[in-house]
């Protein structure tokens, strides 16, 4: 067989979708089957993921791909971190926590007191972020639900263990929790000793194209598709999914995956540890084939996302073409912020925060919604810029060439600021890389695509892509880089 029809379901933080992609040697083309809403959901205790309407989403959305034609197998990928604890009955305890819930501080500071920042470090690369899940679970402890749960599963394994029964950890995921260490490629008995959590709930890892089940038959039924389907285990963390997917044909790409986050960085064959990386804040997460993903989380379109969810409340929000018109017609450099404060990351007001953080770095805010957009765009532009400069230098790497892949290569400003804020070319798309890196490790797992090498060409060739050179005037860069980080 020369080709076959793929099913991925790719989660995001406001939405999810169910996509069918048909792969070949030469062939990868894409078709939206169903999108829906993920919309959290403030609890009295928290802020949760309101995953039963993730899960029916997922089951509709694979009953179009059956109405559509054969489906070879099926995959799950979704953003990081979060997960679910089951009992032993294997039932789920709770409706899992938003990573953007604000109760994992105090609980961070408590991890570190048993396991310093060094330590934690020097064992998982992972990049401090309070919602690591290992800062998570340590939120968790005190809840009365801790003492019935037996198994912690992410997210995708979760939706994974719904569709087919089977339990498993899938590795560039599992490599986010901060329980995993970095360098031998397995979950840190060490870690999860220290910390004092079960060993038993962390469950045998699966590499990206493992078999992860078929399909249970109610499942089965709901869905249209044969008994017999299988699931299987893909770069289940959107993220590794979409680096796979960067259409790269030659190596030293330096990389923007860029949707809710901006997660810039570089694709490395082995983890750097260092104390200056750690200082730096950078993560060693692990990608396909034991690639390692070198990068750090820039807060990234959330802020406009947010932006426009508030001026929409106000009655206020212009379209979005509309913002971006005027965004482009403001004066330059007029504001900029340092899109890494954590002030940003709850959700919530986001312009009356950037004025905020404005009036404490002495700058006015700016005028009107365009004005805004202009200070979000820039700023992200200029954090591209010290983001991938600080991981050539920490990896000892040169840049030559940024790929801009996601939802926000859709986006010219952006594209083109990264460009002219780093002076390298940029290489704006797939905007579908996560499902794309979906569907491509499950024709793999068939036989029907190669390394990440011949991957990457596939995908550059059959995809639509656009270029960007850097033009403008460098020095204007430098000047509001300067601002942020005097001297
Ligand atoms: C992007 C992402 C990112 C994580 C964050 C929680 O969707 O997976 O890589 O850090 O969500």
């Amino acid at each position: 067989q020369s080709d076959a029809t793929f099913a991925a379901v790719d989660l995001g933080a406001t939405s999810g979708r169910v996509i069918t992609g048909l792969a070949g040697p030469e062939k990868l083309t894409l078709t939206e089957v169903h999108r829906f809403a993920n919309t959290p959901v403030r609890l009295p205790d928290g802020l949760r993921w309101d995953v039963l309407a993730l899960y029916r989403g997922m089951l509709d959305g694979l009953r179009s791909a059956a109405r559509s034609g054969p489906i070879a197998s099926i995959g799950i990928d979704t953003w990081a971190v979060d997960y679910g604890l089951l009992d032993a009955d294997g039932a789920l305890l709770g409706l899992p926590f938003h990573y953007r819930d604000s109760r994992n501080g105090r609980a961070a500071e408590e991890v570190l007191a048993v396991c310093g920042a060094q330590e934690l470090y020097a064992v998982g690369g992972l990049q401090h972020l309070p919602f690591n899940t290992v800062f998570q679970l340590a939120a968790h402890r005190t809840s009365a639900q801790w003492g019935s749960a037996r198994t912690m599963l992410l997210i995708p394994d979760l939706l994974t263990n719904w569709l087919t029964g089977t339990v498993g950890a899938e590795i560039t995921n599992a490599s986010t929790t901060g329980l995993f260490d970095a360098s031998a490629g397995a979950w840190s008995d060490e870690l999860i000793g220290r910390l004092g959590l079960e060993r038993s709930w962390f469950p045998p890892l699966r590499e990206p194209g493992d078999s992860a089940g078929t399909l249970l038959p109610h499942v089965a039924e709901y869905t249209g598709l044969p008994a017999g389907t299988p699931v299987t285990a893909v770069a289940s963390h959107d993220t590794a999914s979409a680096v796979a997917a960067v259409p790269a044909t030659e190596p030293g790409f330096a990389y923007v995956s860029c949707g809710t986050w901006s997660l810039a960085g570089l694709e490395l064959a082995a983890p750097v540890l260092t104390e200056e990386s750690r200082a730096s804040n950078f993560t060693n997460e692990r990608g396909v084939d034991g690639t390692v993903r070198y990068l750090r989380n820039i807060m990234g379109m959330w802020l406009l996302e947010e932006c426009r969810r508030t001026w929409g409340l106000r009655g206020d929000a212009p379209g979005l073409a509309e913002l971006l018109a005027s965004a482009a017609r403001a004066r330059p450099f007029a504001a900029v912020i340092d899109p890494d404060d954590e002030a940003f990351l709850a959700p919530g007001d986001m312009p009356s925060r950037i004025d905020a953080h404005l009036v404490r770095t002495g700058q006015a805010p700016p005028e009107g919604p365009g004005g805004y957009v202009r200070c979000v765009l820039e700023s992200l532009a200029l954090a591209h810029r010290r983001t991938l400069r600080q991981a050539a230098t920490l990896a000892g790497r040169e840049l030559s060439r940024i790929h801009l892949v996601g939802g926000g290569s859709r986006n010219e400003l952006l594209c083109q600021w990264t460009a002219d804020a780093t002076g390298l070319p940029v290489t704006a798309g797939p905007a579908e890389a996560t499902a794309l890196g979906n569907i491509l490790l499950q024709a793999r797992a068939r036989g029907l695509a190669g390394d990440l090498v011949s991957m990457r060409q596939l995908v550059a060739r059959t995809q639509e892509l656009r270029h960007y050179t850097p033009q403008g005037d460098r020095r204007a860069w430098d000047r509001a880089a300067a601002r942020l980080a005097p001297g």
